[in-house]
């Protein structure tokens, strides 16, 4: 191996930079407590210890990091590489100290060396601010991602922006949602290497200038209005077993120095200064939506300022290693994670055509070769749309491009499609159907050569939907790759016991090829191996009773069955159905107080987009139910409701492993994929949940028998559309419906106030959007075979021992190999 050299010098030396041992690493630690913190250990607060810690173990990353860039440099040279670039307005990779330790391969020589200094390695690491620089699954996937192909050698790039304040933190003041402003960056990033040298520079506004050049060829030069500088922040991404080290480039917007100088020089300080502070704004912070409706001109600009840093980047380097822009497409492979980074087409258009003096034709080409495209939902109001005055101000050569693009395209359209106009009307790049609009899922669809949906069917009815007239136009093109999770994170990092104790008996190869997993199927039956396993879930539930506790004042019972449902706050996802059964329990419980029932511990977390009053409603509906069922004493613990504030990855580390149960319960036909479920599965949970996303091909792999199925199918939700939806019968003819919603309209969990939820329980018996009404009494009855199952614990541990056996199909190292192989076209080096 090319890299022997640089890490193997260094445990020659005994190099307290690369050593691994117990010694070196106490060493280390504390000359990095001294000189790069600045510290002795008295006087150390807790971030000098997680700092001086982090600065150790980046050191150990360094080594790869560096070897790894020579031998992309040697392949680049030898032209025998093909680089995956994976943008994406969103990552979220969660803390990085643990994960670095387990992928370095040295989590317990470290935890020894910090006990043989006194202090504790797991207060250290929950010492660390995530960095929230996305909202949700889509976020997480491109984090997932970056681990995958670090872990299975595609050499990577994750381009990104680097958001000063990133998802907000999430208080809950009186049952309600309270959005505070994330300062990640606050006590400093250990784990980023600024590059400022590498900046690109950003044009934006102006107009354009039409002229020949000296050939006589037709040229256009772009006079920009402004610029605005790129500065790249490097993390390094390490594989599990430290093969390669990949690069999460993220760029930060800064105001190009030599711009205001002229204000300067007239004594204009101040207006100096705000042509600063608005170039920093753009990427001052993220938007808080996750499936946006949103036409925010500082969004546009966030996309396009990513990108335009991004493929300037790429086109940079490969110019360093020798390499002409055309043969861009050769030598890199780029991914458009949503629709935020398609803008990306009509950009490598302009570099390639405008500057660097590329044949129209042949910058098309290797545009098409470059991208392929992720769509990620199929919520008509999530996609994206800029209103072409709006994209003009901005972009105002861009809008040529797409223009042309559209012309080319739509000239194609007409010869495949004769005399449709309509057809025409319905692909084109531009909505002319009122106010005009640029159509970003179209431009990705003409200008990528593949496209995707994220899990079985997702993809589907992509093709016979959202995007049905481009898939009748480009067949070919269409693909899906399921989502997947990487099981370091989610399984060997977050969940040591279960980790522990598969290892224990198939060994640990299922960290980096999770099929493995089935070879746990055997035990399935052992009762001594059930006693195990039932012993982990029980110390994992002890554990998030404490979380609870501490966040939330609420005391749950760890023997009761742990029903968790953890995702962002959407009317989709049904959270509130989720409410209904928990009211319908408390209301039989009420009514027969002494019955018999399994003693439950609702777990709720999420943030609501801040513009979102329902979902910010749901969460307050949450919070006074829980009011209620937690003190009543009729209840006697035997129902405890808690929301869990501000969730986010940390947490989302501690919730899975304690769950029992898995609420995956949106309407058929909205969620695209869902990449809880599967953390939760691979973590011992069952899954309660509809046809819907990933949730169907969960169901296939673990086998109908192991998981609860509720709920319309996508044709019937379509149906009984069609019939027209009247969610008022369904109020009318089922009594428990109606108590549960008379309760809540009653004023029942808010103190008599019969107005709080009113919003809410209007819409459900008008509208209902999302059919809870239609889905409550198969919900119900589904809970109530879930709870009869939870009372027979050893048929319960099998299921949940086969659940884990069979989630090898939902590694994303999987995911990126279906990536490589019908996408990106490379090969894992
Ligand atoms: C999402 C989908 O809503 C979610 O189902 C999917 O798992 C995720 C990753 O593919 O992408 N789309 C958007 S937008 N946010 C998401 O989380």
């Amino acid at each position: 191996m090319e890299n022997q050299d640089e890490v193997s010098t260094g445990e020659k030396c005994r190099n307290i930079r690369t050593g691994s041992s117990p010694d070196d690493i106490a060493q280390a630690f504390l000359d990095n407590l001294y000189y790069a913190q600045g510290r002795i250990p008295v006087l150390a607060t807790r971030n000098d210890l997680y700092m001086a810690l982090a600065y150790t173990v980046r050191d150990r990353l360094a080594a790869r990091w560096v070897a790894q860039m020579q031998q992309f440099r040697r392949a680049e040279l030898k032209k025998s590489i093909k680089v995956v670039c994976y943008l994406s307005a969103e990552f979220l990779p969660g803390p990085h100290l643990g994960n670095n330790l387990l992928n370095l391969g040295i989590y317990d020589e470290t935890r020894q060396a910090m006990e043989q200094l006194g202090y504790n390695l797991e207060e250290l690491i929950d010492q660390e601010t995530e960095p929230g620089l996305g909202n949700g699954g889509l976020g997480r996937l491109a984090s997932c991602f970056m681990d995958s192909l670090s872990t299975i050698v595609v050499p990577a790039f994750g381009y990104g922006i680097r958001y000063e304040f990133g998802i907000f933190d999430q208080e809950i003041r009186d049952g309600w949602q309270v959005e505070i402003t994330d300062k990640w960056l606050k006590l400093g990033n250990p784990w980023e290497m600024p590059l400022p040298e590498l900046c690109q520079e950003v044009k934006l506004g102006g107009h354009t200038e039409h002229y020949q050049d000296g050939q006589g060829r037709s040229r256009v030069r772009w006079i920009p209005a402004g610029v605005v500088e790129g500065i790249p922040y490097d993390t390094p991404i390490l594989g599990y077993g430290g093969n390669i080290c990949n690069t999460l480039r993220l760029w930060k917007a800064e105001a190009v120095e030599s711009f205001d100088f002229q204000d300067f020089n007239v004594g204009n300080y101040y207006a100096a200064v705000e042509e600063k502070v608005k170039s920093e704004t753009i990427t001052k912070v993220l938007y808080p939506n996750d499936e946006p409706e949103i036409g925010k001109m500082l969004r546009l600009i966030q996309e396009y300022f990513f990108v335009s840093c991004s493929l300037q980047d790429m086109i940079r380097i490969g110019k360093m290693l020798g390499n002409s822009p055309e043969c861009f497409d050769q030598r890199y492979v780029a991914q458009l994670n949503d629709t935020h980074p398609s803008i990306a087409v009509a950009e490598l258009m302009r570099l390639l055509v405008d500057e660097h003096d590329v044949a129209w034709e042949k910058a098309w080409e290797i545009t098409q070769n470059t991208f392929g495209y992720t769509n990620h939902t199929l919520l008509p109001e999530a996609l994206e749309k800029w209103p072409v005055e709006l994209f003009g101000q901005i972009l105002p050569r861009h809008l040529e491009i797409v223009y042309e693009i559209n012309r080319r395209f739509l000239d194609q359209v007409r010869l495949a499609f004769p005399g449709d106009e309509e057809q025409a009307a319905r692909l084109s790049l531009i909505d002319e159907s009122g106010c005009r609009y640029v159509r970003m899922a179209h431009l990705a669809c003409v200008g990528c050569h593949a496209v995707n949906g994220v899990a079985k069917l997702h993809s589907e009815l992509l093709k016979s939907e959202v995007l049905r007239d481009f898939h009748e136009m480009f067949p070919e093109k269409f693909h899906n790759v399921t989502n997947g999770v990487t099981p370091r994170r989610w399984m060997a990092l977050s969940n040591p016991r279960l980790a522990a104790l598969i290892s224990g008996v198939i060994g640990d190869g299922w960290i980096t090829q999770l099929d493995e997993l089935r070879k746990l199927e055997p035990f399935a039956d052992d009762p001594a191996f059930q006693e195990k396993w039932r012993r982990v879930k029980r110390e994992n539930k002890n554990d998030l009773a404490t979380l609870i506790l501490n966040r939330t004042g609420v005391a749950v019972d760890p023997d009761s069955l742990f029903d968790i449902q953890v995702k962002r706050l959407h009317e989709y996802k049904r959270q509130h159905l989720n409410v209904l059964h928990i009211i319908t329990l408390y209301a039989r419980l009420k009514r027969y107080p002494a019955s018999d029932c399994v003693p439950r511990t609702f777990v709720f977390g999420g943030k609501a987009a801040p513009g979102y009053a329902m979902a910010k409603l749901i969460i307050k509906l949450i919070n006074s139910v829980a009011g209620v069922v937690n003190t009543d004493p009729d209840i006697r613990g035997r129902l405890n409701v808690a929301f869990l504030p501000d969730f986010n990855v940390k947490t989302g580390q501690q919730v899975y492993p304690a769950a029992d149960l898995s609420e995956q319960i949106s309407l058929a036909g909205e969620e695209a994929s869902g990449t809880g479920n599967m953390k939760f599965s691979m973590n011992g949970a069952l899954t309660i949940g509809t046809l819907d996303g990933a949730n169907v091909e969960i169901r296939e792999e673990v086998g109908a028998e192991n998981f609860f199925l509720f709920g319309l199918k996508v044709d019937e939700v379509e149906e009984l559309k069609a019939r027209g939806y009247d969610p008022r019968k369904y109020y009318d003819s089922n009594p428990a419906l109606r108590e549960a919603i008379d309760l809540i309209r009653s004023g029942h969990f808010s103190g008599g106030n019969a107005q709080l939820f009113a919003p809410l329980v209007d819409l459900l018996m008008q509208r209902d959007n999302y059919m809870l009404f239609a889905d409550y009494q198969p919900y119900i009855d589904c809970q109530d075979r879930v709870s009869a199952a939870f009372r027979d614990q050893q048929n319960w541990t099998r299921m949940s021992i086969l659940n884990v056996a069979r989630m090898g199909k939902f590694s994303s190292d999987r995911a990126v190999r279906e990536y490589c192989d019908m996408i990106w076209k490379v090969q894992p080096v």
